[in-house]
């Protein structure tokens, strides 16, 4: 199924009246604060939000999976679902692929196919924290950081092998998340553990092409429950650092401890030009996977606040991170929640855009924490949806995407074309 650009403009002449009204009004404050409103509706425009292939089914928990109809039942079908959300929101313009969960049999076919729908590949991710049919040697007790060389080196071939496949699509870079850790106090020498985990990633480095990145992912605890070789940011900051200029640092907001001050964690990496990758969710335990801004939209917002501070300095050298929705449950429609995601991930950084740096910094020096909350927690208040629709307007995208979702009935139509046990892979 495809949504065609004809359905896109009679939805948007239904809307535009109303809308017009609600961007002119905001435009018209924000102006007369000093805000050059056309230059963040360019950048709103601009910001592009890789959507994970295991997104796009349903998730599901240790205890069970509840199936939605529809689903997509093959990598192709993935694809022209993320079709489906970029032709929406004009903001899905990228898919980032785990392998071996989705292995493109044919990389020359599947190129083709996503830029049929102007999607380009985004980060591909390896895995060894499971195990496959087809692999000699068990990662139960670890992959990159095992005690034994064999495993060790059939994991670094794993990622050399995912390397090889994002080559043929066009990706630039591998992220890299271990599950590697213990379980039990003494189960596992943490300073051996964590000298065979640089190592091997001294050797997939190696193999990294010059013009890509790599991506270390850290998290805290789960599925071990007593130690995670790369646990904290600190962890992963340590390891990039030593492996050299391409290795970057991966936030994924799921994995802190509660109340870890992210927003924090988001400044020192950007300051060190070592923040490379973000994945987007929401929480309120640990790594619940939710919808975006579902939970803490504040704490979103202060994250994008430091973003669009590290962003804009001119003296970082940090590159502009690769933004990736990373979650997956059991209860909504996946693309309905996906639309969500990132119209919650752009009103962050919309907020963030029209705080006026200048007064905030001013007030920072001054010691004044009132005037700098006020600063900041009146561009969060600030209602900026119509800029996000403004910038869709532009980019010939829906005005309202889930609203048309809804009206074009397409998950009814999916379910026609697929069936109703369609069964996505991966997950
Ligand atoms: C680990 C993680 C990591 C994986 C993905 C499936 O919790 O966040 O990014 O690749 O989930
Ligand atoms: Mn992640
Ligand atoms: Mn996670």
């Amino acid at each position: 199924m495809k949504i065609e650009k004809y359905q896109i403009d009679q939805h948007n002449y239904l809307y535009e009246k109303q809308h017009e009204r609600k961007f002119n009004f905001l435009a018209e404050t924000l102006e007369q604060e000093g805000i050059n409103v056309n230059t963040i509706v360019t950048k709103l425009a601009d910001l592009q939000i890789a959507i994970p292939s295991w997104a796009l089914g349903t998730g599901g928990t240790r205890f069970g999976r509840f199936s939605g109809a529809g689903e997509p039942r093959s990598l192709e079908e993935k694809i022209e679902d993320i079709g489906l959300l970029h032709a929406l929101n004009r903001s899905s313009g990228a898919i980032s692929l785990h392998i071996p969960w989705d292995i493109p049999e044919n990389t020359d076919a599947i190129k083709s196919l996503a830029s049929s729908y102007d999607i380009v590949f985004d980060a591909v991710n390896s895995n060894t924290f499971q195990d496959q049919k087809t692999q000699n040697y068990s990662y139960k007790f670890g992959s990159l950081s095992h005690s034994q060389k064999e495993v060790r080196q059939q994991a670094v071939n794993h990622n050399i092998e995912v390397i090889k496949y994002g080559e043929m699509l066009g990706s630039k870079a591998l992220t890299v998340w271990l599950s590697d850790g213990s379980c039990f106090p003494a189960q596992q020498n943490f300073k051996k553990a964590l000298q065979r985990t640089l190592d091997s990633l001294q050797e997939i480095y190696a193999c990294l092409p010059t013009d890509w990145q790599i991506f270390i992912e850290y998290k805290p605890y789960e599925p071990n429950f007593y130690s995670t070789v790369i646990q904290d940011w600190g962890t992963s900051f340590l390891l990039a650092n030593k492996l050299g200029h391409q290795a970057y640092t991966l936030v994924d907001l799921g994995h802190h401890l509660p109340n870890t001050n992210i927003e924090q964690i988001v400044a020192t990496l950007m300051m060190e030009g070592k923040l490379g990758g973000f994945h987007f969710n929401d929480s309120k335990y640990g790594d619940d996977d939710l919808t975006v801004g579902s939970i803490k939209p504040y704490q979103l917002f202060l994250i994008f606040n430091e973003l669009v501070e590290g962003m804009e300095d001119k003296n970082t050298q940090n590159p502009v991170p690769a933004w990736m929705i990373d979650a997956s449950h059991n209860v909504k429609d996946p693309l309905e929640d996906l639309l969500q995601s990132v119209e919650a991930i752009k009103i962050a950084y919309a907020q963030a855009l029209i705080i006026n740096r200048e007064m905030l910094w001013e007030a920072q020096d001054n010691n004044d924490a009132v005037k700098a909350q006020e600063i900041v927690q009146s561009a969060f208040r600030t209602d900026v949806r119509p800029l996000l629709a403004e910038a869709r307007k532009r980019s010939s995208a829906a005005l309202s995407p889930l609203d048309l979702f809804r009206k074009l009935e397409v998950r009814k139509r999916l379910v026609t074309e697929r069936g109703k046990l369609a069964i996505a892979t991966g997950l």
